[in-house]
């Protein structure tokens, strides 16, 4: 078989987002469009030659040919060897996992997680570093000017191989290891968990739902949870892995995994709820009529943490996103270890996870993770929870309750406005950046700004900075607000609101959260006119 040379044309709209490219399958699928994106990497990267890569995804629609694709691009570039998850399954966190472990030089995988996917849905791509985790700013912003540059692309042309089954194949000169894609993660999962510690909780009567949306983390939990755990069959639900992922929207929160909801929230329901996306790196919690917020998760998880082997000699430190509620920083204080506020998108926790300045880390998207990979980990978000609940025997809701009352309560919600025309949206965000500097000393409805910046970030490893990370309003009443557009989306753009409340007082925190924010929501909206400028009156979905 021969490597052919393929003359394109380049893309203008290749520029990767919060977490890759994303795009409608119908883009990806475009002639030379995927080629091009991929070509584009391995030589923004230095090439591929002699290298050996780990490529998988979340078999939605269109994962397996672009597999073939790139297995036959990775050949005609040189590249040494490929790992590839059986059936092209890894799920993100399994890929950071097997990068890792293999130690390759990086991988790519194929997802654009929590969106929609089938033939009418979105598709995504991202390349990650041998370390385990997306490409740093600098990497894809090669990425994307080497995507305009591009003449043309290599690609062998051999036969698709079969990736149904465990073993080895080649094509061309380069070796193709299909694994299986569970085991690498499951035993790094054993590793950290006390797995007969949450055997004997099951043992003792606790019962437990995990919904995995038909998406990729299925086989992980029926393997976990059910297989070397022992919790009873059924405890997974929605476990097949399907292209479209049912029809759902696999995004875990409590609008889209409303069946997992309406069990938990019924009278009779497991003590304990689960969920994760299309990709498998985030996670939804639940306990029987409890909803956790993913900002106050991560606050419990590392307040608890030493509780479980794998973070027995503590934690060097935390890290949130910015629009991530303080709750983790209250802990972190009260631990007296370091804590950071990065921007949105977990490739901005890489360096402090490298070089040991922080063990846990998490976003208000249900996003947790820790230094055991370098992406977030639904199924590791579970397990942590389950292994704190074996150890202190209380329900969900006694702990986080119990939290509140030790560390203060951080009300949080998240207000979006979807499929905004892009201008309206810009718009809206440019024009509250030019008033940033007049809001400190104003009032709204009774709150009063103390300081509104437009966050920029500098990396404290390598000093990279990254500007206009959303903007950042903080009220003298202990409240903030911020404000950024998604760089997630494929269609339109939708504008994220945040918003927040600390509440000491546990006489107070039994509030429903809508209603312990209206103020801050009101002041959202006089500050930045969202309702006047996007002509919505409520957002899309509030989480
Ligand atoms: C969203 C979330 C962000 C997350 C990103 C990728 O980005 O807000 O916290 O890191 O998705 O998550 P944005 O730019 O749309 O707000 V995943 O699970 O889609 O890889
Ligand atoms: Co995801």
């Amino acid at each position: 078989m021969a490597t052919q040379t393929v003359a394109t044309t380049p893309f203008d709209d290749q520029k990767p987002g919060t977490s890759g490219l994303r795009k409608k399958t119908t883009v990806f699928m475009q002639p030379g469009y995927l080629e091009n994106y991929v070509q584009s990497i391995f030589e923004a990267i230095g090439g591929v030659s002699d290298k050996t890569l780990v490529v998988g995804g979340d078999g939605r629609f269109f994962n397996r040919e672009a597999i073939q694709t790139i297995l036959k691009m990775a050949a005609a570039n040189g590249a040494a060897k490929c790992v590839v998850g059986r059936d092209g399954l890894l799920s993100t966190p399994a890929a950071s996992a097997v990068i890792r472990e293999l130690k390759t030089d990086g991988g790519l995988i194929l997802s654009a997680s929590h969106n929609p996917g089938g033939e009418n849905g979105d598709f995504g791509l991202k390349y990650n570093v041998p370390a385990g985790g997306p490409a740093p700013e600098a990497i894809t912003d090669a990425i994307f000017a080497r995507s305009k540059e591009i003449a043309e692309y290599r690609i062998s042309d051999a036969e698709d191989i079969s990736i149904q089954m465990i073993g080895t194949a080649k094509i061309d000169d380069m070796d193709i290891d299909i694994i299986d894609p569970v085991a690498i993660y499951q035993s790094l999962m054993e590793s950290l968990f006390d797995f007969n510690a949450i055997h004997d909780l099951f043992v003792s009567g606790f019962r437990m739902r995990f919904d995995a949306m038909h998406a990729v983390t299925g086989p992980y939990a029926t393997a976990i949870l059910e297989g070397a755990i022992g919790a009873p069959a059924g405890t997974v639900i929605n476990a097949q892995p399907l292209p479209d992922f049912g029809g759902g929207h696999p995004d875990p929160n409590p609008v889209h995994a409303k069946m997992l909801m309406d069990e938990m929230m019924g009278a009779d329901g497991p003590d304990f709820g689960a969920a994760s996306d299309g990709d498998g790196d985030r996670n939804m919690i639940v306990g029987r009529g409890f909803y956790v917020t993913p900002s106050d998760s991560l606050a419990v998880l590392a307040a608890n943490a030493e509780l479980v082997p794998g973070y027995r000699e503590g934690l060097n430190g935390v890290a949130r996103s910015m629009p991530t509620s303080r709750a983790a920083d209250r802990v972190a204080e009260k631990l007296g270890i370091n804590a950071y506020e990065t921007p949105t998108g977990w490739k901005y926790f890489g360096n402090l996870l490298d070089g040991n300045l922080i063990t846990l880390c998490g976003e208000e998207s249900a996003g947790t993770g820790s230094n055991h990979v370098r992406e977030k980990d639904g199924l590791w978000a579970v397990l942590l929870w389950l292994n704190i609940l074996a150890v202190l025997r209380g329900s969900v809701a006694d702990i986080v309750k119990a939290h509140w009352r030790k560390f203060g309560r951080d009300y949080y919600t998240r207000h979006d406005y979807e499929d905004l025309e892009t201008a309206v949206a810009s718009g809206l965000i440019d024009d509250l950046r030019g008033r940033l500097s007049a809001l400190p000393g104003q009032s709204f409805g009774g709150l009063t700004v103390s300081a509104a910046e437009d966050f920029s970030y500098a990396d404290p490893v390598d000093g990279s900075v990254s500007k206009h990370q959303g903007i950042k309003i903080a009220f003298e009443e202990d409240a903030r607000v911020v404000l950024r557009l998604s760089g997630t989306g494929t269609s339109g753009a939708t504008l994220r609101v945040y918003l927040e409340r600390y509440e000491r007082d546990p006489a107070n925190h039994g509030i429903d959260t809508q209603q312990a924010l209206a103020q801050v929501i009101a002041a959202a909206d006089e500050i930045a006119g969202i309702r006047s400028k996007t002509g919505r009156s409520a957002p899309n979905v509030m989480t």
